[in-house]
């Protein structure tokens, strides 16, 4: 077994790829495994579900590297290709709700409110980011970023942090039970999401409800009805895929690689919002016999 290189070096086709919150344009964006993701897979279908570029319009926290500038080639690329594109926005990037009228095709991503995608093996899944059904976890919004890894970390610390406790003559305080009852309470939310969202489709008439939103990648039945969250690529690195049977699976493309989130990320380019996605856009909208040029960003545009 040749174990040198982490990534496998050929491209996995499935039938259908759905990834989001990917919140590019923020420093948070993990662009480079998602560029390294959608290097290796070929697609029928590509569903960005959402939260995909993050306030471009807001240029004082705006983020921009040569990984995000490749995941957008990467993505028109598949389009250009014949791969069925599908943005569907999510609250993040609802500029293209607000201000861009959907179902229009741009560089062949069709935008759409929701959409719908029936698998190989006959199920109709409803595609909707899931911020609509933001009010059952608003309280918990934070509290569902608590993971099992803060948690674990949390009753490392609670260990040092009551022996300095006890030094100084206080009493013990339990870091670790008041966290274990927040992470009680995100669990409960999450599941409160979970449930409205799956109600939602099933009362519809969908199998299945493919959503976002609160960074907790997850598959399962739902009353009734398939609950498929594909996570996302800033806390977790994971996509949504069905294979051609119409199985569907979560990727967990950093555990899959055995990459490290702790990677440091590539330096910051000095593009405006509107210039790294015009520069990318522009080089897509030219006359497809020329090819593609190098991507320059003037700063006179
Ligand atoms: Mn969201």
């Amino acid at each position: 077994m040749n174990a040198s290189s982490p990534i496998r070096p050929t491209q996995t086709a499935y039938r259908s790829v759905f990834i989001s919150d990917v919140h590019m344009g923020t420093r948070g964006c993990r662009a480079e495994f998602l560029a390294d993701f959608l290097k290796q897979t070929s697609c029928e279908n590509l569903f960005l579900v959402g939260d995909i570029i993050d306030g471009w319009r807001l240029k004082r926290s705006w983020f921009w590297d040569k990984h995000h500038d490749e995941v957008l080639r990467l993505i028109l690329k598949a389009a250009r290709s014949g791969t069925n594109v599908v943005y569907v926005p999510g609250n993040h990037d609802e500029m293209l709700r607000k201000y861009i009228s959907l179902n229009i095709e741009i560089c062949g991503v069709k935008l759409q409110m929701e959409a719908e995608h029936t698998t190989a093996d006959g199920r109709k899944l409803l595609i909707t980011h899931g911020d609509s059904f933001d009010s059952v976890v608003r309280h918990a919004k934070l509290l569902a970023l608590l993971g099992d890894w803060a948690y674990t970390t949390a009753l490392v610390v609670n260990r040092y942090f009551n022996m300095v406790r006890t030094r100084f003559g206080y009493p013990y305080w339990s870091l670790s039970a008041w966290l274990k009852l927040q992470v009680k309470e995100a669990v409960k939310a999450i599941d409160r999401f979970e449930t409205a969202l799956a109600d939602d489709a099933k009362s519809r008439g969908f199998d299945g409800v493919v959503c976002g939103h609160i960074h907790h990648a997850e598959m399962r039945q739902v009353n009734g009805v398939m609950y498929l969250n594909d996570g996302d690529w800033v806390e977790s690195c994971t996509a949504l895929v069905e294979h051609f049977d119409g199985r569907l699976e979560l990727v967990d493309w950093v555990a899959r690689n055995k990459l490290s989130m702790l990677a440091r990320p590539a330096p910051k380019l000095s593009v405006a919002p509107a210039a790294a996605l015009q520069a990318v856009v522009a080089e897509f909208t030219a006359p497809q016999s020329e090819p593609p040029a190098t991507h320059v960003v003037s700063a006179s545009t």
